[in-house]
């Protein structure tokens, strides 16, 4: 290969981004303006990213915020089936539509809204696809970007893959009550957490304890304010 197929490789990519974050841009002028505040959801598959939406979203219903669901995978509309219970607006991108896509992108938001009845929804939860590496890369039009990381996968992770908690500015750590029957130091985690990324907030989780939501929400209540 010629140094000049390289280059025009790199334009293309550059190219994608740069039409992908126009679009997101967009996405988010008008989530501002209808006041919606929209949360990139993001993790390893399994993280536990829907449980998480399974048990905030009755908690955010109980304290009168109407929420909707856009579900990102790859394949199967188990996650949507899952948070379609609690009977909110919701839609499932299954990215094989869009080449089996390993992240969500501004466009197939653009699309999945157009499906969307948003009138008078205060938050928006995007469930990215399973993945710590590609949906880092690609701006949604989100407000706030969230990390799903549970502690089943190893204290090592935000050091091997620092940019998507670099970018975060909340990290859950999730299934904590799976702590006593492992070979786990939370505290490193957190330190992990806080090498490379000082400033996110890092809230603990579980979907058997509701303190933790209480946790999230006095973080969402503090950061819709700035
Ligand atoms: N013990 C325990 N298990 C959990 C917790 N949260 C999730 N799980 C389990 O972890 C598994 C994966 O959870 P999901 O919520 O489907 O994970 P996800 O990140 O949405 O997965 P994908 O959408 O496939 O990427 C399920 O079997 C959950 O029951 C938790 O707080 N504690
Ligand atoms: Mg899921």
């Amino acid at each position: 290969m010629k140094e000049s197929d390289n280059l025009k490789e790199i334009s293309v990519v550059t190219n994608i981004l740069k039409a992908n974050d126009r679009i997101a841009h967009e996405l988010r002028q008008g989530f501002y303006k209808s006041g919606i505040f929209v949360i990139n959801i993001m993790g390893s598959p399994g993280a536990g990213k829907t449980s998480f939406l399974e048990a905030i979203i009755p908690y955010l219903i109980d304290n009168d915020l109407k929420v909707g669901v856009i579900c990102g995978d790859i394949a199967t509309t188990n996650d949507a089936k899952r948070i379609s219970k609690n009977n909110i607006p919701m839609v499932q991108i299954m990215t094989e539509a869009f080449g089996s896509s390993c992240h969500l992108d501004a466009t197939m938001i653009h699309t999945a809204l157009g499906q969307m009845n948003l009138d008078g929804l205060d938050i928006l939860f995007i469930e990215n696809v399973g993945n710590l590496v590609c949906p880092s890369v690609f701006d949604i039009g989100e407000h706030a970007r969230m990390v799903v990381l549970s502690v089943t996968e190893g204290e090592d992770k935000p050091r091997k893959y620092p940019n998507i908690f670099q970018k975060a500015d909340c990290v859950i750590v999730s299934k904590v009550d799976l702590l006593p029957y492992l070979k786990i130091d939370k505290d490193e985690i957190y330190k992990n957490l806080r090498w490379v990324n000082p400033k996110n907030e890092i809230i603990d989780f579980s979907y058997n304890d509701k303190i933790y939501l209480d946790k999230w929400m006095s973080w969402y209540k503090k950061f819709i304010k700035v």
